[in-house]
């Protein structure tokens, strides 16, 4: 199990940079120079978590009059998501973003939402449990035991494979040297299908690929066209088996310490983020796949995408669909996975859910319990 407790690594230029400017304040300001509060993804700029961190820092330095100043940082900037889960904690950083698959190492329990096939497929579905009161509670008592302050838990849309081959059953996986975030449940998950899941930091991803040291990873649809991901592998599959879902968090102490009318700011901004995020990250899913369309083209390379793309299919142009699909003689559809595929998807996914009990933390039943019957109730709501 991984602590919190390790030596700190050396904090980039960057932001020793913009601790001293917040301390020494800059000459051509005569009036006292605004409070810093540093802010670090996990992705780069474009991307959800960017959007979010950028409407964040709009919407506060709006509300403190400039009193404050929030600089964002992206991906790379300040290490992987490992070392800003770690700045977070020390308190080098006021806000992070922290996703399950890197802060599941240190909130066991949290892994729960790598788990395949527990969402449901309805997106406002997945929204209402995430945004349920009393399991933002429940989580947030796991985050106070790490020194954190859990904000927000939204989903960054629907999970893809890109591989190098036509992945449709278990036994496609098979010798398939499958990049993963660095959860041990997700290395279960991956191995239970039959790859050779393969940790790895985000940002070595692309090159990997290009090298050929893996065959494949699993992203959004965002996060294959920031990254490029579209470039060095060839087909996408969308099995509908899980959503990326990550979190906001603070520095406890720091939100603590916040008098009661910034601590109110940040509530209210975090609250107007919700809606916010949940149409950006719909918006980038579509953005997104059109300029994989194009970049595929550019690049002159083969793609064949496996899912339901009639959503996507309707929101585009006449012309749109003309140059991006209708006259791509290297774009290629194939029927999506159906319910037998996906079913063999499943029943692997089962074991996993055993694995999340023996490796989840103390409260990994009840956490579990919880969603199941969250996502049950949203179900029932939804279809009324
Ligand atoms: O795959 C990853 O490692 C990353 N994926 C996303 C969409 N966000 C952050 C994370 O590090």
């Amino acid at each position: 199990m991984h602590t919190f407790n390790r030596s700190p690594r050396p904090l980039v230029p960057a932001l020793l940079c913009s601790c001293l400017l917040a301390v020494g304040g800059s000459c051509d300001r005569p009036h006292p120079s605004p409070r810093v509060w540093r802010f670090a993804i996990e992705e780069s700029t474009g991307s959800v978590q960017d959007q979010y961190a950028q409407q964040f820092k709009r919407l506060i330095e709006e509300k403190s009059e400039g009193a404050i100043r929030v600089e964002v940082y992206p991906v790379g900037s300040l290490g992987t998501s490992t070392h800003i889960t770690e700045q977070l904690n020390m308190g080098i950083l006021e806000f992070a973003m922290a996703s399950p698959g890197s802060l599941g190492k240190f909130i066991p329990e949290l892994q729960v939402f790598l788990l395949h096939f527990l969402f449901s497929e309805r997106d406002e579905v997945t929204r209402a449990v995430l945004n349920n009161p009393a399991l933002n509670r429940l989580l947030d008592d796991l985050y106070q035991e790490k020194g954190l302050k859990l904000l927000s838990l939204y989903s960054e849309g629907e999970m893809v494979w890109t591989t190098n081959k036509e992945i449709r059953e278990p036994a496609d996986f098979r010798a398939t040297k499958f990049r993963v975030m660095t959860s041990p449940i997700l290395l279960a998950a991956y191995n239970a299908y039959g790859a050779s899941a393969t940790p790895m930091p985000y940002t070595e991803v692309y090159s990997a690929l290009q090298l050929s040291m893996i065959d494949g990873q699993v992203n959004p649809v965002f996060a294959i066209e920031r990254q490029k991901f579209y470039a060095v592998t060839s087909w996408m599959t969308f099995p509908k088996h899980a959503h990326f879902i990550t979190t906001a968090a603070a520095n406890r102490r720091f939100y603590t310490e916040l008098s009661d009318r910034e601590r109110a700011m940040v509530d209210d901004t975090i609250a107007e983020l919700e809606p916010f995020i949940f149409n950006v990250q719909r918006q980038l899913q579509l953005d997104g796949l059109k300029e994989i369309l194009k970049g595929q083209q550019r690049l002159n390379r083969d793609l064949t995408i496996c899912g339901e793309l009639s959503g996507f299919l309707a929101c585009l142009s006449p012309s749109e669909r003309a140059q991006l699909v209708d006259q791509n003689a290297r774009l290629q559809f194939t029927r999506p996975l159906n319910e037998d595929e996906r079913e063999k998807f499943r029943k692997r996914s089962g074991e996993v859910e055993e694995v999340f009990l023996r490796v989840g933390g103390d409260r990994a039943e009840e956490v579990l319990a919880r969603i199941k019957s969250l996502v049950e109730q949203a179900e029932n709501a939804a279809q009324g």
